[in-house]
This record gives C-alpha cells, structure tokens and sequence, in this order.
C-alpha cells in the first residue's frame, strides 16, 4: 500500500477524551475514530489489524471443531421473556420497537437465540455434542463508556454456546476451549492469564476471565508470583497455579502464602462460562436420549404414546472474546513513547518502507522495486512515498508500530544498500538491495 493513496489521518497530539495509551494512540494512529459515546468507526488501519485478530480467533475456533454461525444483531423480546432475563438484564440492553409496537432490543449477547435455533433444530443425544460461534457486534449500554474500545457500547465479540450430552463432556468442551483460548492469545504475541471468576448476568457456577496484564486493566487479579518467571508460558503451567479474580480472592481463604501472592490490573479480554441447564431447561431444549442409558442429573423420564424415552436438557457453556477490546489490549501490553509496537503476528503490515528523498531518481526506483517484489511475495507492505519531512516519516512508521523498517537513503542506495531498522528493539543494520528483495522474513 502506498502511503499517498492510503487513508491515514494521523494525529501529533493526544485526543483530550482519551485517558489511556491504547486509545490515544489508536486515534493518533488514525486506527479509528469516534462516531457517537462509545460507538467507533474503524478506519483502514485499525480495520486491518481487527480482522487479523478474527482471523487467529476463526482459525482457532475452527480446529477445536466449533462450527461458524451468524446470528442477527437485532432480537425479539419473546425469547428474553422465556429465559426470564429480559427484565434482569437492565438498563444495559438497548431496548426498541418496530413499526407494529413490537419489542425488539439489539443483542448484548445470544444465550437466547442459540438455545431456540438448538431447540428447533437439533432432537437426538447423537447429534452432541455442538459447539456454535460467530463473531459479530453487540451492544451494551453501558453506563459510562470510557478508554475507548476497552468498554465500547458497541464492540465486536467471538461468542460460542456448546450443547453437550452431561456434565463430564461439557467440562470437556469447557477445558478444550480454555485451552484454545490460551492457543489464540499466544498465537496474537500476548500473555494471557486465565483466573477463576465470577459467573455474573451469565450465571452458572464453573467461570475463567482471561487477562492480559496492564497498568489500565479495570480489574485486580491475584496470582501466584511464579507467574512471572515462567519460562514456557502454556496452560499446563497456567492451569497449575494459583490465580484469582478480585471477586473470587479471598484473603483467609488463599492456599498459597501472602509472600507468594501478586497483585496486578488485567484488561478482561476474554470470558468462559459452564453454565449446566439454566437456558436449556428454561426454554425448553431438549433431546432424545438412547432410551437405555439416563444420564446423570440432566435428564428425566418421559412416556411416550408407544415408548418409553427420556429427555436430555443439554449441559451449556458460553464462551466469548472481546475481539474488539483484545486490539486495545494488545497495544496496552506493547507500545513505548513513541507509538504502538505490534507484535508481528497481528500487525497491520510487516514491513513500513520509507522513501528518506521521495522525488529523487535513484530512492524513488529502489523503493518502488523493494515495493513491488515484496509485495508479489505476499509480504504485507507500507510504502511512505509522500513528500513529508523525514522526520515526520519516522515519526508516522514509529507512531503506528510496523515491526520492520526499511529505509532508503540516496547514499546507501548508490552503494546498493538500505537500512533496516527493527521498531521493538530500535536496532538498525545495513542490508543489500538484492538480499531484501528475495527474502521474505526481514
Ligand atoms: N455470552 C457470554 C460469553 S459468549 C458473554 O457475553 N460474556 S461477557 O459478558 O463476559 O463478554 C465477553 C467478552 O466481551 C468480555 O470478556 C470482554 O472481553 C468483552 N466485552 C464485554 N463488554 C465489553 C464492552 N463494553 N466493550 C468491549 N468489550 C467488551
């Protein structure tokens, strides 16, 4: 992409709405823009990286064998009614009426609408299990929508609902998925930190928020100091230690010393919920069991006209991602004063070429080469071919945290080189012209 044919408003100062560094430097990097309290439009930049985000999500998703779906945005109140929640819910939901006096409200989450298409659709124990997700928008209301995408009215969430059979295959599905979500968040470059939770509006008893550390976190975690020395970072040594909600820590109760425990704050980024049958029994989803077997706690015999079978309400969790708010998140955990410094995995480009003379013969023919080549070998790349001052050039690769740098100067040109400058550790190197242009990973 070339930088003069590109949408990139960037900003020198910190919008004076925005408190925190990933939404001040989301604007400044013209990432997004506001377009009412809490609600964002995403422009190109940040548009790039939210889909790289659901792109790992998908991915993950899928080879966990969860099936992709798409519900609507917009709900009947019916549905709420049944599962009791439309007046729990609160002032939260986004409450509405259609041109026939009808209620209908923008979803917060789809607990509901999954349990009727299951409930419509699915009639045999063989059919289980199913794990169902899409990643789609929501809308909460929310009190006091603030640090931008953090706690957004509007924000985009992966959201899965799995059916199973009894509870020892959904605490299956509930440890696969903590699982994945530990694959997903490494595969983005964060460290995410799973801690037992309150179970809240969802309800159920079995509940993980995973966290990824930072200053701004609107929640305190505690957690085993080991944490911090880990070497391999995976989930059997994230599943080995102690590690707490606030809600859920209790001081007297804690099995680990005092000395052993740390305090931090984490930005919630993702939720998972078991919540046995509290939707599928409350709005009447069922299925068929074998007839012979009567698994435990979640079923009950029933006579039929011709014989005798038993109904299974199906074991559920729910299990969601802030993928909106993980972007947020992941500049909290990496940036420095100079801007935003994306891991690799979901940046928006790899590779920011700055032209030092745009307009020079020789800068201009390298870097249209490098430009070209690159880009033929599907290597991601933003080519800075505007007649900005240089300093304003560097200013604009540091501020939006491509991870590669490659510059080109008309004296090393002449010489057949370039620079090569690492965003992350600031490090620079010469290169050959030829050498950047056959290989991929910089
Ligand atoms: N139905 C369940 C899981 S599918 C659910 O709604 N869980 S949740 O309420 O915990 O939300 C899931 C995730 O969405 C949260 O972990 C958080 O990362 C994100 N989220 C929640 N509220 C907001 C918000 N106002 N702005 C941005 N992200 C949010």
């Amino acid at each position: 992409m070339k930088l003069s044919q590109y949408f990139l408003p960037t900003l020198k100062e910190n919008p004076i709405d925005a408190t925190v560094v990933s939404h001040q430097l989301m604007v400044r990097a013209g990432m997004i823009r506001q377009t009412a309290s809490g609600i964002y439009t995403w422009l190109p930049l940040g548009l790039k990286v939210l889909r790289k985000v659901e792109r790992i999500i998908k991915e993950e998703m899928d080879k966990s064998g969860a099936l992709e779906v798409l519900m609507p945005t917009i709900q009947p109140a019916e549905l709420w009614q049944e599962s009791g929640r439309y007046d729990a819910y609160g002032k939260e939901m986004l409450r509405i009426k259609d041109r026939h006096d009808r209620d209908i409200l923008y979803g917060p989450t789809h607990e509901e609408v999954i349990t009727d298409i299951f409930r419509k659709n699915v009639t045999s124990y063989k059919d289980l299990p199913k794990n169902l997700y899409q990643i789609h928008w929501k809308f909460r209301d929310e009190i006091r929508p603030r640090f931008g995408l953090m706690r957004g009215r509007e924000f985009l969430m992966k959201d899965s609902y799995s059916f199973d059979i009894d509870e020892i295959s959904a605490k299956k599905t509930y440890n696969l998925m903590y699982e994945t979500y530990f694959k997903i968040f490494r595969r983005m470059g964060l460290k995410p930190m799973a801690v037992r939770a309150d179970t809240g509006a969802i309800g159920g008893d079995l509940s993980h928020e995973f966290h990824i550390l930072a200053d701004t976190g609107e929640s305190a975690i505690f957690y085993d100091k080991k944490f911090d020395e880990l070497k391999n970072f995976d989930v059997a040594e994230m599943q080995s230690l102690y590690a707490m909600a606030d809600e859920m820590h209790v001081a007297e109760k804690c099995p680990i010393p005092e000395s052993q425990l740390n305090s931090r704050r984490g930005i919630e980024v993702g939720h998972i919920f078991n919540f046995g049958t509290k939707y599928s029994k409350s709005m009447n989803a069922s299925v068929m069991g074998s007839g012979s077997s009567n698994p435990e706690g979640s079923s009950e015999r029933v006579s039929g006209a011709m014989e005798v079978s038993n109904k299974i309400y199906p074991n559920m969790g729910s299990y969601g991602i802030g993928v909106s708010r993980v972007v947020a998140a992941a500049i909290e955990a990496n940036h420095d004063m100079n801007g935003i410094v994306w891991p690799r995995e979901i940046a928006p480009f790899q590779i920011a070429l700055i032209n030092v003379r745009s307009g020079d013969e020789l800068c201009d023919k390298v870097c249209e080469e490098i430009y070209q080549k690159l880009s033929a070998q599907g290597v991601e790349v933003i080519y800075d071919d505007t007649k900005a001052s240089l300093g304003q050039k560097f200013a604009t690769a540091d501020l939006i945290g491509i991870p590669t740098q490659i510059i080109v100067g008309p004296k090393s040109a002449a010489a057949g080189m370039v620079e090569v400058k690492d965003r992350k550790s600031g490090e620079k190197k010469e290169v050959g012209i030829a050498e950047i242009l056959t290989r991929k990973d910089i």
